[in-house]
């Protein structure tokens, strides 16, 4: 077991503030009850209205996550071959960081600075954690820059292109909706704390519609659920905006003053009436009248959407269409109206002061996309020879697993990660360094679900010898002789730059208040419609149902209707005629969490959800092992029959670790590394394939 450090007041038990690091819309404000050095509970702030109180059940047990008995204490370095089984030895920090700066040096000079390539998405979403002395190390250095696109760049590219950045109604608000549709998102699961403010809603008369493949536990609480095909969200869109138009339930006013171009998405959605779209979308020509009808007669009716629909080839259509509705029916004058998919664009973040772009060498170093990471460590040229892993665990969460594993299992490549567990990835590692958990540091936050400011305090020391982000990639850039004043910035002097205090949105608001009080609602007024009377963030201030900068981008200036990738191919249609989505488990955050006893009991183990008449033609009922299988790869798992899934669909929740499933694979041994039409972004829900059951052994 891990033995925590005593903490500087001993015996004491005491109460520290803190904010949930994971990368989650919620960003939950916490309060971590402290006794003799060791946290003892977690519990979520009450006077934080997004967190009113109560934690994710993830969240809740987080002193089994602290002091799991498999968390990295010392720095380590591999003795053996890469990949499953490593053995690894324990090493200083003086020996560790020696290492790896001259392999890095040595990259560099032999190959070119462009070589070395950091990993990293939001393992640690706090502003520090997330990005800060890490990018600056490597800017610096001139390594190649990492496209993080792994989650939400096309959804964001397509709203932004339609709203103009990552802004929508205020969630607070929203229990005053009458209807609210859950678009693509299953917020039981993943987004809990606004279905607390949709049940609030629902008491007080509002309707709940949920727009999902799949009866997840939150369409099993809807009014009504609408289980379309996946990856055909903008065709929907468009059959709504269809119907809306034909129907005259339109914002007139609304879209004289404060929309562009309404007369070319007329055209447009004329082209898609709801026999069409019903075919496409596979739902009755009903639901898609009735949808529309309800939502062009409700007021105020929000929409709740989420990053669930932009994981196939069209998702940042997806979410251009989508974001379109609202100034069709004017639902923007309310403030319980409108659209969220990400209130992220509301803070007023210094990247630059963060990030440091400026130290980038020029001509700026080449683009690596993380969403292809196998075929850029098998094919990117000049090829990658050094690669340094953190907050991120690839082997089990970058698409098309069998060119990820041939990637890191290189013999040449020089692999560093950091992080609190010996993941999939880390068992490729040269030097494997242990990283503190957020109770062990000090970091700021924002949020991408609610509008508050966070800071969370350490409560406890570090663990052995682990260190946070910053503390490593300072300590790197001292090692690597990197002389400029930044990279002696505490990490109390990257929370001063994290924001721009000057801006409206921070009034009254400064570090030295935030740190004594935890947390802030940014200055944005309360109970108001952001976009009542227009203003919007795009070029031209309106809503654009046209936009000139996708035209300028080379893309379809009209939100349209693009077809899943693989249905295109028709003769993979035929082979693998079942499309897998793998959403993700209740119990896991990502691969987080994936290594919990307590939660591994409570997922079972891997399993895959299929319709009875898809389970029938197979010879498949419950608990069957079977294989899940394309031109890519298989992996096991044991069948589940239900209805949930309507036909033609299979599920599997997400993400298990290879190693603790029983093949040593997991889903995305199938998934492609195909990229969406906008963003770059992983296309994870377009994946064909077939299902069989597995003979095993007696
Ligand atoms: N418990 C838990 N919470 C999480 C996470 C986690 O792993 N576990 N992950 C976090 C992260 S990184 C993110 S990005 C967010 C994700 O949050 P969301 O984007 O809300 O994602 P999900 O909860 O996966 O909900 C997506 C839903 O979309 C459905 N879906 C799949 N394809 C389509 C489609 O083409 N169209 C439509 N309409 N629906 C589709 C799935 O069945 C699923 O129910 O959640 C965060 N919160
Ligand atoms: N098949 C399929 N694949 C998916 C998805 C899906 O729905 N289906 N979802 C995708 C999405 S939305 C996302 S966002 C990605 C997420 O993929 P990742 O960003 O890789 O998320 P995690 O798997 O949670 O891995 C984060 C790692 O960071 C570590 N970590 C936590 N805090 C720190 C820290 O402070 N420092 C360091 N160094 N490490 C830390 C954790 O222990 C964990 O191992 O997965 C994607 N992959
Ligand atoms: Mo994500």
């Amino acid at each position: 077991m891990a033995q925590p450090t005593p903490s500087p007041t001993p015996a004491a038990t005491h109460t520290v503030r803190g904010a949930c690091p994971h990368d989650c819309p919620d960003t939950c404000a916490l309060e971590v009850t402290v006794s003799d050095g060791r946290v003892v509970k977690v519990a979520g702030a009450a006077d934080h209205p997004p967190t009113a109180g109560a934690l994710c059940t993830k969240v809740a047990f987080y002193p089994e996550r602290i002091y799991h008995p498999d968390r990295l204490l010392y720095p380590l370095r591999r003795l053996g071959a890469k990949g499953p089984g490593a053995r690894f030895e324990r090493i200083s920090w003086a020996q560790a960081l020696a290492t790896i700066a001259e392999r890095l040096r040595g990259v560099a000079t032999e190959y070119g600075a462009e070589a070395i390539v950091p990993y990293s998405y939001a393992g640690n979403s706090g502003l520090l954690g997330y990005g800060s002395m890490d990018r600056r190390f490597f800017h610096r250095l001139g390594a190649s820059q990492l496209d993080r696109t792994i989650c939400a760049s096309a959804g964001a590219m397509g709203y932004r292109g339609t709203i103009g950045a990552s802004v929508g109604f205020d969630v607070e608000n929203v229990v005053d909706a009458r209807l609210i549709i859950i678009w693509g998102s299953n917020s039981v699961v993943s987004n809990l704390h606004f279905w607390r403010l949709a049940q609030e809603a629902r008491r007080r008369g509002a309707r709940l519609i949920a727009i999902d493949p799949c009866r997840t536990a939150t369409a099993d609480k809807c009014d009504q659920h609408i289980a379309l095909l996946p990856g055909t969200d903008s065709a929907l869109a468009l059959g709504l905006m269809h119907v809306l138009i034909r129907d005259d339930l339109l914002d007139h006013d609304y879209i004289a003053h404060h929309t562009l171009g309404f007369d070319a998405l007329r055209e447009r959605a004329l082209q898609y009436p709801p026999a069409r779209v019903a075919a496409i979308c596979g739902i009755g020509e009903g639901e898609v009248e009735q949808l529309a009808r309800a939502y062009g007669s409700s007021s105020p009716a929000a929409i709740r959407t989420n990053y669930g629909i932009n994981r196939t080839a069209g998702g940042g259509m997806a979410l251009r269409a989508v974001s379109c509705l609202p100034a069709l029916t004017g639902a923007w004058r309310h403030p319980a109206g409108g659209i969220l998919l990400s209130s992220s664009g509301n803070y007023p973040v210094n990247a630059a002061a963060l990030e440091r772009p400026d130290l980038m060498p020029t001509p700026t170093p080449r683009m690596i996309n993380m969403s292809t990471i196998g075929a850029d460590l098998l094919r990117a040229q000049p090829p990658i020879k050094a690669l340094f892993v953190y907050n991120s665990n690839p082997l089990a969460i970058a698409p098309q697993s069998a060119e990820v594993v041939g990637g890191f299992a290189r013999d040449d490549l020089f692999t560093v990660v950091h992080d609190l567990f010996q993941t999939d990835t880390a068992d490729y590692a040269d030097i494997l360094l242990p990283a503190t958990s957020h109770m062990e540091q000090l970091d700021i936050h924002k949020s991408y679900g609610h509008l508050h400011v966070q800071v969370n305090q350490p409560a406890i020391a570090a663990l052995g010898e682990a260190l946070p982000n910053t503390e490593l990639f300072r300590r790197l850039a001292w090692q690597m002789g990197f002389s400029e004043a930044c990279f002696a910035d505490s990490d109390e002097d990257l929370c001063r730059q994290a924001f721009d205090w000057d801006d409206p949105r921070m009034a009254g608001l400064s570090w030295e208040k935030l740190k004594l009080e935890g947390h802030a609602r940014l200055k944005l007024p309360r109970g108001a419609a952001p976009f009542a009377a227009g203003g919007f963030p795009t070029p031209s201030g309106k809503c654009e149902f046209y936009s000139q900068t996708m035209a300028s981008e080379g893309v379809d200036p009209l939100p349209g209707f693009i077809p899943p990738r693989e249905w295109r191919q028709s003769a993979l249609a035929a082979e693998f005629p079942l499309a897998l989505i793998t959403p993700p488990a209740r119990n896991f955050l990502n691969s987080s969490f994936a290594n919990s006893p307590r939660f591994l009991a409570q997922e079972k183990s891997p399993a895959v959800h299929l319709h009875p008449v898809d389970a029938a033609a197979r010879g498949i009922v419950d608990d069957t092992p079977v294989r899940i299988f394309n031109r890519r790869g298989e992996f096991h798992a044991r069948a589940i029959v239900s209805d949930r899934v309507r036909p033609g669909v299979a599920m599997a929740t997400s993400i298990w670790w290879r190693k603790h499933s029983p093949d040593g694979r997991n889903c995305n041994e199938v998934t492609s590394q195909a990229l969406t039409d906008m963003g770059g972004g992983a296309t994870f829900y377009d994946c064909l394939v077939d299902i069989a059951r597995r003979v095993t052994a007696a």
